[in-house]
């Protein structure tokens, strides 16, 4: 951990939540000293980075009220709580014993994690290197640090009983099947806990402390799916203790809009007592006289689901804007978040002003792609970010789409006044965005632009109702990268009707465009309930083959054909062309779309979009290149095999020992230079980039600290 332990380090994990909870009740003692404060969770599994802001609104909201609140975050407390030595020592212990019960690959793969743990310190180390600016911003220590630290949530999917933690920012619960979530089988796997004795301890730990606490309820907001098991685990526990406790946020929502029946909910009722399935800045200040006075909830709120007899909403309540009070940002213990730069999330609009496109599927809204259009005038804006300032310089303004007009008249109201800060935000491919208007982001302290630019095809962006031209986007990123804001695009393929050759339109448009965006990544069309298409299937000449298997499900991403039963075009572009694209480690880190760690890069960097290491060499076969390893040697499989796996997607590939020792003798000693000649004919080039067990970047990228880190080469050797 960075922050101070005081004079002795913790030697078991009960000390480890001892000092974690003597730091957050130290902050919050007055509230705690007043009975029936409302307590906001947010728990695991979600960005490490930089806290989620949907607490910090309902924070405001509920001091602006004068109601007591408290505010933890369970989430980067757990986190911390992993990576400490004694918890490690605990899982390595873990992976000794279940490996003497097995046999095989997974023998192999449980002795293979114990042996990496035995170096207890080195995941507090990681995360040190991300706290420190001459270290984070340094790759030589920021990606072997990422590297490390990415560990942590595979070994969890390794020893858990029923989930996958695929990053810090992504698992699939239990429950989760084709094309739902199975809530019968996430009831049962969340009362029965993760299944690791040292993880389980953290939720009943925190579940004794709270419910002697005695909040008034707890509000658990769950804005990603990869929250909702710890939430429900947790919640479970405090229902048991005779707390009430809400969930809200995104993925609630979702489960109200994507239910076939809201009776289906009441499967959720063994954690938690009401859903929420919208804004809560106006409720959440109702639900303390509710629950103390157990006045029947549902009748009397909008946006309120009553899980233990639910049924459909009274009504959907969109907030005014310009009315909410100023946000909280006081409330995170920014220390805590692996960043050198403590960043925030602010979001001065709702909702989209296009509000069409045919795939999308956001948030709070129940009839329509996304919430109405609504923004907070700049001047509002503007004295809540002067406040805001005391905490962060580095925002992301969260929104779904800042429009053109809006941006320019919140970046003018930014320069007029003494508020200096840097920010990013997600933008629509407008033509509108001229150079002029570009430059006043720049000078208000815009360091990156997101877009999703979807498809290349101009006929596919039509069938999308997605209302850009394709022609105008290398004119829009090249006026961006001109001014210095690194730009970030997001696509995909498979769109129903798109043909195999739109398709390579849009892979041959992002592998240029990818010249001067920061990064490009493409992805496959996810078909979700709420979409257009989902709603009017045979307007986009496909059937939808949801099947309920009598459980209560929620219907999640759909499995869908075309009418014709052609194949989907998107099938015909491989994953490995996808792969090509991707530049650093997935979300959250250096390279994810979004993220602080990338917007911190963008703005430390004076030509921003240069140092995103990739996936592949893919490209770069005629400059000199450094090869950043990024796979971990789990240990000996079946005769004589060898298992290893990717630092990047987590993969785990059985191959044989000649293999790992070509590795080591390439990469005993760390990064290495190749000469750029040699790449393209190099078997070793290629199976690293196929299996993705490697970073490339040109070596003209690096600084002479981080080309000093490496070993020089070549890829015939
Ligand atoms: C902006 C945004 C982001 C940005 C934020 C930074 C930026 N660029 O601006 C970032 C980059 C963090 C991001 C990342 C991702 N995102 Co996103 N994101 C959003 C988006 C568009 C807006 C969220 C927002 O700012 N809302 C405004 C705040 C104030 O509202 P709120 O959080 O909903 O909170 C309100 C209510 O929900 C409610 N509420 C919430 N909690 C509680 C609790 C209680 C007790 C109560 C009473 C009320 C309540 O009251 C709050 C105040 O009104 C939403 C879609 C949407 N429109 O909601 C998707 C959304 C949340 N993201 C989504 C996804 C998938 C992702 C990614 C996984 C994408 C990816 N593949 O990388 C990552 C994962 C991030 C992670 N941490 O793990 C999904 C989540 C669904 C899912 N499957 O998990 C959403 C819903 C979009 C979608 N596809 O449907 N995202
Ligand atoms: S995809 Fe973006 S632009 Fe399209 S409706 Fe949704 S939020 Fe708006």
């Amino acid at each position: 951990m960075h922050f101070s332990l005081g004079l002795t380090e913790p030697r078991s994990p009960e000390e480890v939540l001892g000092v974690l909870d003597a730091r957050w009740e130290g902050r919050w003692c007055s509230s705690l000293a007043r009975d029936q404060h409302v307590l906001l969770l947010g728990c695991p599994t979600t960005d490490i980075t930089q806290p989620y802001h949907s607490l910090s609104y309902l924070a405001g909201s509920l001091g602006a009220a004068s109601i007591p609140y408290a505010v933890r975050d369970l989430n980067i407390e757990f986190w911390h709580y992993v990576a400490s030595p004694p918890v490690i020592e605990e899982l390595r212990q873990e992976c000794l014993t279940r490996g003497s019960k097995e046999s095989g690959d997974v023998r192999a793969v449980l002795y293979g994690y114990a042996a990496l743990l035995e170096n207890r310190q080195q995941y507090r180390d990681a995360w040190r290197v991300l706290r420190q600016r001459t270290t984070f911003f340094d790759l030589s220590h920021y990606l072997p640090a990422v590297h490390r630290l990415s560990d942590l949530p595979r070994l969890l999917t390794l020893l858990s009983d029923d989930c996958v933690y695929r990053s810090f920012s992504s698992m699939s619960p239990p429950g989760s099947e084709v094309d739902n979530i199975n809530l019968v089988k996430l009831r049962t796997a969340a009362s029965r806990g993760v299944g690791i004795p040292v993880v389980d301890a953290f939720h009943k730990h925190h579940a004794n402390k709270i419910a002697e606490q005695s909040p008034c309820f707890v509000g658990f907001t769950v804005p990603f799916l990869s929250q909702l098991y710890h939430s429900a685990i947790l919640s479970n526990l405090l229902k048991r203790r005779g707390c009430h406790t809400v969930v809200g946020g995104p993925i609630a929502a979702k489960f109200y809009k994507y239910a076939t029946t809201p009776s289906a909910l009441e499967a959720l009722s063994f954690a938690f007592d009401l859903l929420i399935t919208g804004e809560g800045d106006s409720l959440v200040r109702d639900l303390p006289t509710l629950f103390a006075n157990r006045v029947p909830l549902q009748p009397a709120l909008t946006n309120t689901v009553d899980l233990r007899s639910p049924r459909p909403i009274t009504g959907l309540h969109f907030e005014n804007v310009n009315d909410l009070p100023a946000p909280e940002y006081g409330i995170w213990d920014y220390d805590l978040y692996a960043s050198p730069e403590p960043g925030a999330l602010y979001s001065p609009t709702r909702g989209c002003y296009w509000n069409k496109c045919s795939f999308c599927d956001y948030g709070l809204a129940m009839n329509g792609p996304t919430s109405p259009w609504r923004v907070r005038e700049p001047r509002k804006v503007v004295s809540d970010l002067r406040a805001a300032s005391a905490h962060a310089k580095f925002f992301f303004f969260s929104v779904d789409v800042l429009s053109p007009a809006y941006a320019r008249r919140l970046s003018e109201a930014l320069i007029e006044s003494d508020v200096k800060l840097t920010w990013m935000a997600d933008f629509r491919l407008e033509k509108s965005l001229d150079e002029s208007s570009i430059e006043i982001f720049r000078a208000s302290g815009c360091k990156g632009a997101a877009f999703g630019m979807e498809s290349a095809s101009q006929r596919v962006l039509a069938q999308m109702q997605k209302g850009t031209v394709s022609g105008e986007v290398p004119r829009i990123v090249a006026d961006f990268k001109r001014a210095g804001i690194p730009v970030q695009l997001m696509g995909f393929v498979g769109f129903p009707t798109e043909t195999a050759c739109e398709a390579r339109e849009t892979l041959k448009a992002a592998r240029e465009l990818s010249r001067d965006a920061a990064t490009v990544a493409i992805g496959r069309f996810g078909l979700t309930p709420g979409s257009d298409v989902a709603a009017k299937p045979e307007a986009y000449r496909v059937v939808v083959n949801y099947q309920n298997n009598g459980h209560p499900a929620i219907p999640w991403e759909l499995q869908w054909k075309h009418i014709d039963d052609s194949p989907r075009a998107g099938d015909v572009v491989t994953d490995h062309e996808l792969l090509d694209l991707v530049r650093g480690f997935p979300f959250p880190f250096l390279g994810a779309t979004t993220t602080l760690h990338s917007l911190l890069h963008f703005s430390h960097c004076s030509n921003g979009n240069r140092r995103v290491p990739r996936w592949s060499a893919f490209g770069l076969d005629q400059e000199d290149l450094v090869v950043i390893p990024a796979y971990v040697v789990l240990g000996e499989g079946k005769s004589g095999a060898a298992l290893v796996q990717s630092a990047l997607t987590g993969r785990i590939i059985d191959t044989h020992g000649d293999f790992v020792k070509l590795l080591n003798s390439y990469f005993g000693r760390g990064w290495v230079r190749w000469r750029g000649q040699e790449v393209g004919s190099s078997e070793v080039a290629r199976c690293l980039t196929e299996h993705s067990l490697a970073l490339f970047m040109p070596w003209s990228e690096l600084t002479d600290a981080e080309q000093a880190a490496c070993s020089c080469t070549s890829a015939r050797e």
